[in-house]
């Protein structure tokens, strides 16, 4: 029996770079998660029958979500409901499970980096049939659905048993307990030369993964332990706790310093990665070298024909606009295009199912191919080995023969974190307002070429999406980008993201500070961050 619960209007569940997300406390008011999936489904109306895949990254809250999800996705028509064992899922699991499985979408609960617990986040993102991220029409048409919605619908059913696999029945839905590994390590095995990187691993080649306890452990013992053949305990913090041991799962220097240590250290294994709380994100670390996510897409694009499932080339390659341009040089040698997309995984998807872009990425640590429609941590580690396996040399000589080739884009991203919003809306406005005097104006040997706030229009389906960051660019290809995260949960957070460009045959190994102090002063005499902000230094630099 359906049931009608009558409810009113929540006007903050407007969905940002990736879903929902607020803190926990926010999520366990009565109604909070029901509106927002019941906004899901009146916005996207499912046909009646069809499958809804269900999983997350094992946070504080995630199964009583689950079950309520379950219940109103009964209700909504629904004839089939997949869920991962113990409600996990990796967030690019969930995404091969909903293509393999012929889903009309899936619910991914997740707050992805972002910390966990009764006090920490949670967060629900909406996919699409392709897998992927729904689109802005999507978020948007939810959005408008939660500002109206008046009741939600439910059934009377006892909680699913989330930790046995197989089919369970609920008001008639079938909700069947899947494994949450096995779909998505097949899947690897079809894109990479498992053979020859088990064959490396039997020759000496070390790694070190840091699971940070979140989603994926589980997927990181199976592939690189169980099915590589890396020796026991090379995935460290492997088990997903609900709060992620207290930690930030971001894998970026600050939250995954054991692994940088171990990395600079004279016992460094070949080879260091970690990724995030859903499992979309990587860290790429080699022995005695950082390299950067940017970079790491530009080397793994350069790359990539020595892994069997891009064997045949790539399509195109595409990156979001803060993104360094080293993987534009990349596509420009292999003569393909380059495409240049807002922040958030959401908008390579048009690229991705047109054929026009194999790989994707994102500076903020996230890498992916067409294999699925959201970025993919360990796909990213599992190419890396299948390029180290097959060239046989390090990374660091990997890196700088990348660099000699192709130049090198000196970057790092500053984040000021847990900002007044007013403050950081005012900076953002006063920036964007001294644009027009700004070209031709130098600041120390910098001078502006252009500034604008970045606009998109989907090459694909002609979607326009306004206001997608500030940037400064100068003379010589350097520049300077502001943008507000859209994930963060308390106050603002400015993320100001700085690239120099140092041409072939220019300084390729000098220190990233140093080759950036210009720049980091422009940026200051240009948007007074300091001045505005009281804050002296970034929180968080990446
Ligand atoms: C951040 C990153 C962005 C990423 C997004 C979701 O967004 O900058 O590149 O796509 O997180 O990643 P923002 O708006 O805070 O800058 V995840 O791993 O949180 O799903
Ligand atoms: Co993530």
């Amino acid at each position: 029996m359906i049931q009608t619960i009558p409810s009113s209007p929540f006007t903050d569940q407007k969905p940002g770079t990736s879903g929902l997300r607020k803190k926990v406390r926010v999520f366990a008011q009565p109604n909070y998660a029901e509106n927002f999936i019941q906004s899901v489904f009146d916005a996207v109306q499912p046909e009646a029958g069809s499958t809804l895949v269900i999983g997350g990254d094992g946070r504080y809250h995630n199964r009583t979500v689950i079950q309520a999800a379950i219940r109103i996705a009964a209700a909504n028509g629904y004839g089939r409901v997949l869920v991962g064992q113990g409600g996990i899922l990796s967030t690019p699991a969930a995404s091969h499970v909903i293509r393999k499985y012929g889903a009309s979408g899936g619910l991914i609960l997740s707050a992805s980096h972002n910390p966990g617990g009764p006090d920490e986040d949670f967060g629900i993102k909406y996919n699409i049939a392709n897998g992927g991220p729904a689109p802005e029409a999507i978020t948007d048409a939810i959005f408008a659905r939660t500002k109206v919605i008046d009741r939600w619908l439910t059934v009377e059913a006892a909680d699913v048993d989330l930790d046995t696999l197989g089919s369970q029945q609920v008001a008639g839905t079938t909700v069947e307990v899947i494994d949450s590994v096995a779909d998505w390590a097949d899947l690897m095995e079809t894109l990479f030369d498992f053979p020859a990187i088990r064959a490396a691993v039997a020759g000496g080649l070390s790694m070190a993964f840091d699971a940070m306890h979140a989603v994926t452990g589980p997927y990181a013992v199976e592939v690189l332990e169980r099915r590589l053949g890396f020796r026991p305990g090379t995935v460290q913090n492997g088990v997903p706790l609900e709060d992620f041991g207290g930690h930030h799962p971001d894998p970026n220097r600050v939250h995954a310093k054991v692994l940088f240590d171990l990395m600079f250290s004279p016992d460094a294994p070949a080879f260091g990665a970690a990724s995030d709380g859903d499992g979309d994100r990587n860290l790429i670390v080699g022995k005695g070298i950082f390299i950067t996510p940017s970079d790491s897409l530009a080397m793994l694009a350069a790359n990539a024909h020595l892994a069997p499932g891009y064997a045949k080339g790539l399509a195109g390659i595409a990156r979001s606009m803060p993104t360094s341009a080293a993987a534009d040089r990349v596509a420009e040698a292999l003569g393909i295009p380059a495409f240049e997309t807002p922040t958030g995984w959401k908008f390579f998807g048009t690229l991705l199912d047109a054929g026009k872009a194999t790989i994707c990425g994102e500076e903020s640590a996230g890498t992916g191919s067409d294999h699925v429609r959201e970025k993919d941590g360990l796909w990213a580690v599992l190419l890396w080995l299948n390029i180290l396996a097959a060239r046989g040399e390090s990374m660091e000589a990997i890196a700088r023969q990348h660099w000699a080739k192709f130049g090198r884009n000196y970057y790092a991203r500053h984040d000021y974190e847990a900002l007044p919003k007013d403050d950081a809306e005012a900076l953002m406005a006063a920036l964007e307002a001294s644009f027009p005097t700004l070209p031709g104006k130098a600041f120390g040997p910098l001078t502006v070429e252009k500034a604008d706030s970045f606009a998109y229009t989907d090459p694909v389906d002609g979607s326009f999406s306004a206001n997608q960051g500030l940037r400064v660019l100068f003379v010589g290809g350097s520049r300077i980008v502001l943008r507000l995260s859209g994930t963060g949960t308390e106050g603002a957070t400015l993320r100001l993201y700085l690239e120099r460009y140092e041409p072939a045959g220019g300084t390729l190994d000098a220190d990233t500070d140093a080759m950036l102090s210009d720049l980091i002063a422009a940026a200051e005499a240009i948007a007074g961050i300091a001045a505005r902000t009281g804050r002296s230094a970034p929180d968080v630099i990446t």
